[in-house]
């Protein structure tokens, strides 16, 4: 699945920032002052060339206001040979100084500078810099003035012309933003393409790609004000028809983004490009839309399901942002939950029609928590101050941002809050915007905007502690709810939580709600003065509040929920409970029995509505990851919490044996099913042939491998492989080798699946078997792909990391100290899911500790592997 955040953050490749090296002050949100200057147009003529690119750019700059202050340019990494003012030359600053002064006498300023840029030495991969053959730009945040010298800030808005020249035979494709204008032959085997974007933009979204790419396009009649549109991807030789389901999904988008939001495309033309190994994921370049390939390429026959959705949700998220970020752009980088968290939730609003909302708030919610798990929890979506102004791209960042958002649309109703986003991107259409001016707006729109602006400053987790009495004979029954910011400290201001809640009895009928109730105050009581008898309370469903619920649920509380809850994240949560529980009774020796019916009768439930609402019934009958299992047990050893796990499944499997044979039967054909309905259908039998091998069914491996060698899609033959990997059937060696010769070269990451799906087995000697393919043909270590696909994978399977006899964490550690030499970066996240070592049984958190202890003495380790060792024995 998706790494949270992945698409945002620089990815291993890229180098530590300079200024962060060189510990630059501390930048604080209350220092923002308008601009001085304003920079009107631009012109940049940009003679390409991966060695050394020349950039001569023509800025007509405006005085802002009534001053005599300066015109302060920004730089990185330039080596200037002019620099003109109202044509006057001015003596260059030295190669790579940080800002140009100057000091223009009138009212406008033309300033026209040269420089030069190295792309293919560019390590920071901040400004231009080469990838694969391919010249590409990321200018978001401070980036653009490692391009040109330019006040690099988003609050200046420009109208950008471009004129891109390049050898013809190596970068024969030449794009930038906005509307193609002429384009031909020059001598020397050069050529030239212009560019021009009509509407003024922040410098953050300039873009430009060059090279040797192919293109496939889809038209849009009469899609802006009777003009048609033109959407175009771009990718490597060869690799443009695997860009078709993006293609498609952005015309979906768009008419998604006019139907709910009333906007419409503002361009004649919005490009799609594939960057191969692309460091920041996705970028929202004015329509010239940038992807690492892997966001952007995806077919049923070389990607699963579940990556063509989130292929669906990068191009969305990076469409939305033409209105949320683009037009609307935010006033300084402290504000950047604004412009993410809105369009995570408009791109939100749109999965949603994809998915159905049960499903897509369980995907949702299941990435949230994993990322909360990970080292980005806590601090407040807008901080005071920050070190520099790319720690703000956190997952933490966007999740919250998003969440903070929805919970505006739960408390104002989902319409009322579309009318509101709409009016806030017509009001503010460009002009540069705070979460203020949000809030204001929220607030005509009748949101108490005061209360839920305290969400930005809070950091999290935010807990919520439930109770439920049962009053005497006359008083019905009373739930108190109390709110916990311990982040925040003591007296921090309570926060606004619409808590979605409803009262069932036991015979799982509803006795009150579901009701949607504001809390305000940090506790709260209330009375259901008319509910008679015992019932059990689910608070949050849907996690309406982004707030941890603590409820003490017990046994019997939980078995309700989860066969009769009709919200499916609060089912969900109470059948993972639930399972963790029995895990957790197995262990102490007490038995599981109670549990197991409990999830038996549950299952059960679900099993038998499974063919009426197959992608819904797939989610809830998965069984929970070993991580998160691991989370809901006191100091687990996970060996012994992955035993009792598997003793578990298979109790469960076997209970279930004819449903799910049933189930998985009634799957057949899914491949043949189209729409939302096949994919359902599909992840079903992958569900349902799992659940039956946990049983070790040998019936179950046949039709696993059989599986694997009929389907045509990667969603059923990874299903396949997942199934069996666990296993100790013939079929699973059978299928892995299948697997690798027949579909292994295929594009979209076959082989790095072959080994992801291998670094996940259950089996005792998962060890071994990683460290037999990381010594192995197919694992490359100057190949990040296949590093991250192995040991990521290894490091979210806790029984064999933290096997006891220490072998698990020998091999990962040896791994990110051998990687440690070329890619720092990638070593010290390979080192991550040692995160949560105290929380494991003494002996295994002793021995992370020696293990850590151990690697942080040793010599030559880079800054960032030995900060990571410190961090984690801190
Ligand atoms: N806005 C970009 C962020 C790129 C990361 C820059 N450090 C991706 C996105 O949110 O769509
Ligand atoms: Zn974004």
């Amino acid at each position: 699945m998706e790494e949270p955040g992945a698409r945002r953050t620089p990815g291993p490749a890229a180098a530590r920032p300079a200024e962060a090296a060189a510990g630059a002050g501390r930048v604080r949100r209350q220092d923002w002052r308008p601009p001085d200057w304003l920079v009107e147009r631009a012109r940049l003529d940009v003679a390409l060339d991966p060695v050394v690119t020349r950039v001569s750019a023509r800025l007509v700059a405006r005085r802002h206001g009534r001053h005599q202050r300066p015109l302060v340019l920004d730089g990185g990494a330039l080596v200037t040979r002019a620099v003109r003012l109202d044509g006057r030359p001015v003596p260059p600053p030295p190669p790579g100084a940080p800002v140009l002064c100057l000091a223009p006498g009138g009212e406008t300023a033309v300033v026209e500078t040269e420089v030069e840029l190295a792309p293919a030495a560019n390590r920071q991969l901040y400004g231009l810099h080469l990838v694969r053959n391919i010249l590409v730009s990321q200018c978001e945040a401070e980036g653009f003035r490692r391009i040109t010298w330019f006040p690099d800030r988003p609050d200046i808005r420009t109208r950008f012309r471009v004129r891109l020249e390049a050898d013809r035979a190596r970068f024969p494709v030449l794009l930038s933003n906005g509307i193609p204008g002429a384009a031909g032959d020059l001598p020397a085997g050069r050529h030239f393409a212009e560019w021009e974007d009509p509407l003024p933009k922040p410098c953050y979204l300039f873009g430009l790609v060059a090279g040797d790419l192919e293109s496939i396009e889809t038209r849009l009649a009469g899609a802006a004000g009777g003009r048609d549109v033109l959407l175009r991807l771009w990718a490597p030789p060869g690799e443009a028809r695997r860009g078709r389901h993006a293609l498609e999904t952005l015309a979906r988008v768009i008419a998604f983004d006019r139907a709910a939001f009333g906007r419409r495309p503002d361009l004649p033309l919005f490009q799609l490009v594939a960057v191969p190994d692309f460091a920041f994921g996705a970028m929202e370049n004015r329509g010239l839309y940038v992807f690492n390939a892997r966001h952007l390429l995806a077919d049923a026959e070389t990607a699963t399901d579940r990556e063509l959705l989130q292929v669906a949700a990068v191009v969305a998220h990076e469409h939305l942002h033409n209105w949320s970020g683009n037009r609307v752009a935010i006033r300084d980088w402290f504000q950047l939950a604004l412009k993410e968290g809105l369009t995570v939730w408009r791109e939100r609003c749109f999965m949603q029609e994809e998915l159905g909302p049960a499903v897509a708030r369980l995907r949702q919610v299941e990435a949230l928590e994993g990322a909360e798990a990970g080292e980005e929890a806590g601090g407040s979506v807008r901080p005071e101050s920050a070190g520099r102004v790319e720690q703000f791209y956190t997952a933490a960042l966007y999740d919250r941002g998003a969440e903070i958002i929805g919970m505006m649309a739960r408390t104002l109703g989902e319409e009322r809050m579309r009318a509101a986003v709409a009016a806030f991107l017509d009001r503010f259409d460009g002009r540069p915007v705070t979460v203020e001016d949000f809030l204001q707006l929220l607030g005509e729109f009748g949101l108490d905007a005061a209360r839920f602006a305290r969400w930005y400053e809070t950091p999290g987790p935010v807990r919520l502690s439930v109770r439920l009495r049962h009053g005497g004979a006359d008083e019905g029954v009373v739930l108190s709810l109390a709110q916990q910011s311990p982040a925040a400290g003591r007296g921090a201001r309570p926060l606004p939580l619409p808590l979605d809640l409803a009262l069932f009895r036991p015979d799982g009928r509803l006795a009150a709600g579901p009701l949607l109730h504001l809390m305000t105050e940090t506790s709260e009581t209330l009375l259901f003065p008319e509910v008679r008898g015992p019932v059990a309370a689910s608070v949050n469903r849907g996690l309406s509040a982004a707030v941890a619920v603590e409820a003490g649920e017990d046994r019997a509380v939980l078995a309700l929920l989860a066969r009769a809850e009709t919200d499916a994240v609060s089912r969900r949560r109470a059948l993972w409970a639930l399972f963790a529980r029995a895990v957790a009774a197995d262990l102490q020796g007490d038995g599981a029995g109670e549990e197991r019916a409990g999830l038996i009768e549950a299952l059960s439930a679900i099993l038998a509505r499974a063919p009426d609402e197959p992608e819904l019934a797939a989610e809830l009958l998965r069984l929970p990851p070993e991580p998160r299992l691991l989370a809901a047990l006191p100091r687990p050893d996970p060996g012994a919490a992955g035993g009792a796990r598997d003793r578990l499944a298979a109790a469960l499997a076997c209970a279930l044996r004819a449903p799910l044979r049933e189930v998985h039967a009634a799957c057949a054909g899914a491949e043949a099913v189209p729409g939302a309905r096949g994919r359902g259908l599909r992840a079903l039998a992958n569900v349902s042939l799992a659940l039956r091998l946990e049983a070790a069914e040998p019936e179950a491996a046949r039709a696993a491998l059989r599986q694997l060698e009929e389907a045509r899609t990667m969603t059923l033959r990874m299903g396949a492989l997942e199934a069996l990997v666990h296993t100790h059937f013939p079929e699973r060696d059978r299928a892995l080798a299948l697997f690798r010769d027949r579909f292994g070269h295929l594009p979209g990451g076959a082989a790095e699946r072959w080994l992801a799906v291998q670094a996940g087995s259950r089996r005792a000697d998962a060890v071994e078997q990683v460290a037999a393919l990381a010594a192995g043909a197919w694992h490359d270590r100057a190949d990040i792909a296949r590093v991250q696909a192995l040991f990521r994978s290894f490091g979210q399977n806790p029984r064999a990391l933290f096997r006891a006899d220490g072998a698990g964490l020998r091999l990962l550690l040896a791994e990110a100290e051998a990687v440690d030499v070329s890619h720092p970066m990638l070593a010290a996240g390979l080192l991550r899911p040692l995160g949560g070592w105290r929380r494991l049984a003494p002996r295994i958190a002793r021995m992370v500790q020696r293990a850590l202890a151990r690697l942080a003495r040793r010599p030559r380790l880079s800054a960032e592997l030995s900060d990571m060792a410190e961090a984690l024995l801190a």
